[in-house]
């Protein structure tokens, strides 16, 4: 049996019906996080890989890691920098994924670190001339001195205010970050290019749950968690996975398919990422498959205008992540991306946590702007202005993780 939601949204009552979560395929009702955990989650991952989010091909690529740059006085000597170059070898070709690496200096234990993909190129996340310019293609931005979709020494630090390096390493942490059309390049593309064109069979038609980019961006955070378990300067066991928009649905994703990640954060994710799609708010599946027809499986499409027949629901895809810690915040601006919505995805993901024993959060209605939340392993804020990522945020997730971490 379904449960009716009531939810007053602006002015607006809606209602709406979430799928089971806590109920098996075979009907049988989820009382226990060894249930959940041995059978009831398989099951949602699938649901989510079948029609949401597309399949990973079942192939074996050859990894290389190869650090081609370090520098062990970094940031006027606060940081070791390093670039470490994945590369994806499959059949005779190569793709090549930078990873660009800070690690604060001066620490002999293996360090903390948040990992996050990167809009418009490592150079453009601080202005270190050291880091190399990615050769792959890049969404066109003026404001960003990003002409022909090629990069530019012009750009670089241009995307320094989304990442507050120096803090990030004041406050002990590391930061891994990666160009994201490295991995996969983020226009229709057929999925001709990047680790689609690498990976994929090209002989047969696509298949309706073959991958899409999200799942492209995630297999590879997937990749770089591999790197971190062999780099001894690293504490893979605590490791904060997170993601702006179209990236935090990317981190949700990657979250939950991948249980190495310690801590997972989605910022301003929206449709397809934190909200609920039967909300029907803001972004609607049609909007979205529409405009990005190559983020999602070609099934997921199927559902436009009629997001109420989705075997799935978001909050289920947050509930994938439990008993990890899961930060999910919105923008007060942000009606795109409908922070209600992103608010009650955590809010029934809840069901989850509870069975591992967690406090969860006990009110469904939206917290005030600008005061954070924190309950057991969840947390949420919604923050006073527009879509986008900045120094609240960041100063927000570093208080969650430092708690979090020191739990473990
Ligand atoms: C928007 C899109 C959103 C969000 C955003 C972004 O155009 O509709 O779903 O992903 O882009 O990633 O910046």
């Amino acid at each position: 049996v379904s449960c009716k939601q009531e939810s007053a949204s602006n002015s607006e009552i809606k209602s709406f019906e979430l799928p089971e979560l806590l109920l098996a395929e075979d009907g049988t009702p989820v009382r226990t996080a060894e249930q959940w955990q041995a059978g009831r989650r398989g099951e949602v991952l699938e649901l989510f890989r079948e029609y949401v989010y597309g399949k990973v091909p079942d192939v074996n690529p050859e990894i290389r890691y190869v650090v081609t740059f370090s520098d062990d006085h970094a940031l006027c000597g606060t940081a070791k920098m390093k670039e470490v170059d994945m590369q994806i070898t499959w059949k005779g070709d190569t793709v090549s994924v930078s990873m660009l690496i800070y690690l604060p200096c001066g620490v002999e234990t293996p360090v903390p670190l948040f990992l996050g993909l990167n809009f418009y190129g490592n150079h453009t996340i601080h202005m270190d001339q050291n880091i190399s310019l990615t050769r792959n293609y890049l969404r066109n931005k003026p404001e960003y001195c990003i002409f022909d979709h090629k990069a530019t020494e012009k750009s670089r630090g241009v995307g320094a205010f989304r990442w507050p390096v120096e803090r990030i390493l004041a406050r002990g942490y590391g930061l891994v970050t990666i160009y994201y059309g490295d991995l996969d390049p983020d226009f229709d593309d057929g999925f001709k290019n990047g680790i689609h064109g690498l990976l994929d069979s090209h002989d047969l038609p696509r298949d309706s749950s073959a991958w899409g980019s999200i799942s492209a961006w995630a297999w590879g955070l997937s990749r770089a968690m591999d790197y971190f378990e062999q780099d001894p300067d690293i504490d893979h066991q605590k490791v904060a996975l997170t993601g702006h928009s179209r990236l935090g649905k990317t981190s949700l994703w990657a979250g939950a398919r991948d249980e190495r990640f310690a801590l997972v954060i989605s910022n301003n994710s929206g449709c397809g990422g934190a909200a609920l799609s039967r909300r029907k708010s803001g972004e609607r599946l049609t909007d979205i498959n529409t405009s990005f027809p190559h983020w999602f499986a070609g099934r997921f499409h199927s559902y436009n205008d009629r997001e109420q027949d989705l075997p799935v629901d978001q909050h289920m895809l947050m509930a994938l992540i439990a008993p990890r810690p899961l930060y999910v915040a919105s923008a007060r601006n942000d009606d795109w991306a409908d922070p209600t919505g992103e608010y009650l995805s955590l809010f029934y993901s809840a069901e989850v946590y509870r069975l591992f024993g967690f406090d969860v959060p006990e009110n469904r209605e939206l917290p005030l702007v600008n005061k954070p939340v924190h309950t057991g392993r969840l947390a949420y804020h919604i923050r006073s202005g527009n879509h986008g990522i900045g120094r609240y945020d960041w100063e927000n997730y570093l208080d969650f993780a430092d708690e979090q971490f020191r739990l473990k």
